[in-house]
C-alpha cells in the first residue's frame, strides 16, 4: 500500500492552512475514512506543514520566520533552509507515512518554493528545480490544490490576524510576483494542480474543495461515497 500526498497551496492569508483542518474532519464526517480503511486503502489522514514539519523543520521554521533586528537572511541562503527542512521532512516523514499507506494533507510543499523564492526573489528557475529535485528525491504530490487569492485580500487577512512574519512583511510587489507564479505553475501542470476559488466564503471554498477530493477518490480507489453523509 502506497499513501497518497495532498499539499494546500497559495499566497499569504490565502486560507490554505483553515481548509487543511476542514478537509481533515470532513474526511472522517463524510465517511471517507472508513470506506477507505475498510477496503485497506488508507492506513490513517495525517497533516503536516512545510516549514516546519519535523523536529529540525521547527527550527529552521523559526529561523526563516523570524524578523531579526541585525542581520538580513540572503536569498540564497533562504532557499537552502527551505531545502534544507524540506529534505528533512521528506526522508524523516513524508516517505514513511506514505510507506505504510497514509493519506497526507500538508501545508505547502515545492511549488511555495518556485513562487516565492523563484519569481518572488528572482532565483533561478531552473536552479531551484535541481534543488527541489535534491530536496524531494523525486518525491511529487499526488494532488495539489491551488488556494487562488488575490495577493493582497490575502495580506488584509494576515494583517487582521495580527504580527505578520519576515516574509509577510515583504513589500507588495513581492507578493503579487508570488500569485503570478502560482498562476504559471497551475497553468503549466493542470494534471497536479486544481484552482480552488478562495475570494469565496469559507464554507464554499471547502465544498469546492470536497467535490475535487471526492473526484479524486473515486479516480484513484474506484469507489463512490454514500452522498448522504458529510
Ligand atoms: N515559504 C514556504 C517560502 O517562501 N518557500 C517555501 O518553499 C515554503 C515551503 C510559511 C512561509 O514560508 C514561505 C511562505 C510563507 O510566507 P506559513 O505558515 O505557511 O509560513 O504562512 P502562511 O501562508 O502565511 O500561512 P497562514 O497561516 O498565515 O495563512 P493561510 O494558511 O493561507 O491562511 P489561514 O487559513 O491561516 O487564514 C488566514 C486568515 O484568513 C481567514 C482566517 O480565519 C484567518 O484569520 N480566512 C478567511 N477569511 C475570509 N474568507 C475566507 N474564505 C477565509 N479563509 C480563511
Amino acid at each position: 500500500m502506497r499513501g497518497k500526498l495532498i499539499v494546500f497551496e497559495g499566497v499569504e492569508g490565502c486560507g490554505k492552512t483553515t481548509q487543511l483542518k476542514r478537509s481533515q474532519q470532513w474526511f472522517i464526517d463524510s465517511g471517507w475514512q472508513s470506506v477507505l480503511q475498510a477496503k485497506g486503502y488508507v492506513s490513517q489522514l495525517v497533516t503536516t506543514r512545510e516549514p516546519g514539519g519535523t523536529e529540525v523543520g521547527v527550527k529552521v521554521r523559526q529561523l526563516l520566520l523570524e524578523q531579526s533586528t541585525t542581520e538580513a537572511i540572503q536569498s540564497r541562503a533562504e532557499l537552502l533552509l527551505y531545502a534544507a527542512d524540506r529534505a528533512q521532512h521528506v526522508d524523516g516523514y513524508l516517505i514513511p507515512q506514505l510507506h505504510q499507506g497514509a493519506m497526507i494533507l500538508c501545508d505547502r510543499y515545492t511549488d511555495s518554493t518556485i513562487a516565492y523564492q523563484g519569481y518572488g526573489r528572482g532565483i533561478d528557475l531552473s536552479l531551484i528545480a535541481q534543488l527541489n529535485d535534491i530536496a524531494t528525491g523525486g518525491l511529487a504530490s499526488d494532488l495539489t490544490l491551488w488556494l487562488d487569492l488575490d495577493a493582497e485580500i490575502g495580506l488584509a487577512r494576515t494583517r487582521q490576524r495580527g504580527t505578520l512574519d519576515r516574509i509577510e512583511q515583504a513589500d507588495v510587489s513581492f507578493h503579487h510576483r508570488v500569485q503570478q507564479g502560482f498562476t504559471a505553475l497551475a497553468q503549466r501542470y493542470p494534471q497536479r494542480i486544481t484552482r480552488i476559488d478562495a475570494a469565496l466564503p469559507e464554507a464554499e471554498v471547502a465544498a469546492q474543495i470536497q467535490t475535487v477530493l471526492d473526484q479524486k477518490f473515486a479516480e484513484w480507489y474506484g469507489v463512490e461515497r454514500m452522498k448522504d453523509k458529510g
